[in-house]
């Protein structure tokens, strides 16, 4: 199902190649004076141009050959080719569940009955569709994506049966290695790895962005980081705290990681980069660089499970004047990932990220935090194989209510983890590519604007959002979502959706 959407507003114009939108942005300015808080609204006027054209977009992975790296490929070409498959309970249609954009919707507004009109979140926009993603990327380990699907043991199989003629001539090219960033448990299936110096292996990588643009005739690529989780890397003054240094401490040979040095790569190349796991890969000369080159960055971590319920969790409790004072949450899972993160340093890389995710919350409401009062939040990872990519999550929730009582939550979650991030890796690369063909012009200025090369706007999908240096950091689960779907509305000239249904509630 796929819906037109054509505004009805003099402000809104449409040209063969541009959504062009005039849009009122409201603010709010607040000043404290003792104990008088001023509050001075303000309006100013921007135009939003979006391109119309979706072009034809190649996802590069890193660590193709992963859970995360085969299954979303293998969801892309289920979807793409329609495929149907038996299950021990029937029938299973390939589907796009856990998408923001393909399977949830937003509310235009009103129908001539009163009732709301619902559509799919991915017709507000021109937006790319997953089905014709094309996927290249790379892998320390060589084996092709048709055994690696086997190797992750995420999909049934007798739709494994069918995808493998689709995924075996599929192999991931040579990666950068540098065994002291991922475990050493992890040494034993590295046997696709590039040779040479830093800054070689930096141009290898630059090469098969070109590579594959050419031979697979795609518009514009973005690379995506969904290999291991590194340790994080030292930030060290004249090494990466700018671009110079950065670059040139890929040319000496000091201490850059992996990811960062795909970042580079891409963001040499003018390619958007992603970062799906935890580790500080956009170490401050990186995002220098990026800044320096107007290109997309974002990260870290996909939110995907655990973290994406307390983020709604947590903020429910706290926006209704519950105090949380203990979260806990233990996680087992027998997955490559989970063996890669049994490494103390690999495993700290996990906790920072998953541990951070409450903070704005808590900071909101100092009705029931004082300044500088967190509650206890203490996160547990543990490897056990025999659960596979079947993750359990189990977390506790303790909260102060009224008059000394207290509420105990305990919740306990089990799926398959590449199942639930595949869907948030597609969601990530639709969103960056539309990102790319819009601008805004604000008030009194000749010029448009691209978003900040920092795209906060991914925070949704990420547990440890990226964002531009001074800008708020929203982890709350709703906010972020209303963040954008209300930039993808002001495309349109509409006003954010303030669910105030006034015209229902007067006499
Ligand atoms: P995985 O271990 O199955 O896949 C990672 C792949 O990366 C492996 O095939 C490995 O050989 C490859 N690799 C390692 N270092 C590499 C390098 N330098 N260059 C190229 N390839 C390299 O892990 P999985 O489950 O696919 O997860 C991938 C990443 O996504 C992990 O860092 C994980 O923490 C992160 N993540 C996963 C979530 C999920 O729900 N599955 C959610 C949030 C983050
Ligand atoms: C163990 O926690 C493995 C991790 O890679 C997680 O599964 C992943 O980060 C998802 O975390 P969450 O908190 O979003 O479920």
């Amino acid at each position: 199902m796929t819906e037109n959407i054509r505004i009805n507003n003099p402000n809104v114009k449409y040209t063969d190649t541009h959504i062009e939108a005039q849009y009122c942005y409201h603010t709010t300015a607040v000043r404290r004076d003792g104990d008088t808080l001023t509050v001075t609204p303000s309006v100013s006027e921007l135009e939003f141009r979006t391109e119309r054209h979706v072009p034809r977009l190649g996802v590069m992975l890193v660590g193709w050959g992963g859970n995360n790296g085969t299954t979303v490929t293998a969801a892309v070409l289920a979807n793409r080719l329609g495929l149907t498959w038996r299950t021990k309970t029937g029938e299973q249609k390939a589907n796009y569940y856990g998408s923001l954009f393909q399977s949830s919707t937003v509310c235009l507004g009103a129908g001539p009955d009163g009732k709301e009109v619902n559509i799919p979140f991915r017709d507000l926009l021109p937006m790319m569709h997953p089905n014709d993603i094309i996927f290249d990327g790379w892998d320390i380990s060589s084996m092709d994506l048709g055994s690696a699907m086997e190797r992750a043991e995420v999909l049934d199989w007798s739709l494994q049966e069918k995808l493998r003629p689709h995924m075996s001539h599929l192999r991931p090219r040579a990666s950068i290695y540098i065994p002291e960033f991922i475990a050493a448990n992890q040494a034993g299936r590295a046997d696709n790895v590039l040779k040479g110096t830093m800054a070689e292996q930096v141009e290898q990588i630059r090469a098969d962005i070109q590579d594959f643009r050419h031979s697979s005739g795609v518009d514009k690529v973005i690379v995506l980081w969904t290999a291991n989780t590194e340790r994080f890397c030292d930030l060290t003054a004249g090494v990466n705290d700018t671009a110079k240094n950065l670059l040139a401490a890929i040319q000496s040979g000091g201490e850059v990681s992996p990811s960062t040095l795909f970042a580079v790569a891409s963001i040499l190349e003018g390619c958007a980069y992603i970062n799906g796991s935890p580790q500080n890969t956009f170490v401050p000369g990186a995002i220098e660089l990026a800044v320096e080159r107007n290109v997309f960055i974002a990260g870290d971590d996909f939110k995907s499970g655990q973290t994406k319920i307390k983020s709604v969790l947590v903020d429910f409790l706290i926006s209704a004047g519950i105090k949380p004072t203990s979260i806990v949450s233990y996680n087992h899972l027998g997955n490559n990932d989970g063996m890669n993160l049994s490494a103390p340093q690999q495993f700290r890389s996990k906790e920072i990220s998953k541990s951070n995710v409450v903070d704005d919350m808590v900071n909101s409401n100092p009705i029931l935090y004082r300044k500088g009062e967190k509650p206890d939040h203490c996160v547990v990872i543990k490897y056990v194989p025999y659960v596979g990519d079947s993750k359990r999550a189990m977390d506790e929730y303790t909260s102060e209510i009224m008059m000394g009582g207290t509420n105990t939550i305990a919740m306990h979650n089990t799926c398959e983890d590449s199942l639930l991030a595949s869907p948030i890796i597609l969601d990530l690369v639709l969103l960056t590519e539309l990102c790319q063909r819009v601008c805004v012009r604000p008030q009194g200025s000749e010029t448009f604007q691209s978003f900040h090369s920092v795209l906060a706007i991914l925070s949704f999908m990420c547990k440890a959002p990226l964002v531009p240096p001074g800008a708020p950091l929203v982890n709350a689960y709703f906010r972020q979502r209303a963040c954008i779907e209300n930039i993808m509305r002001a495309c349109l000239g509409l006003p954010p959706q303030n669910h105030m249904h006034l015209e229902h509630k007067l006499q």
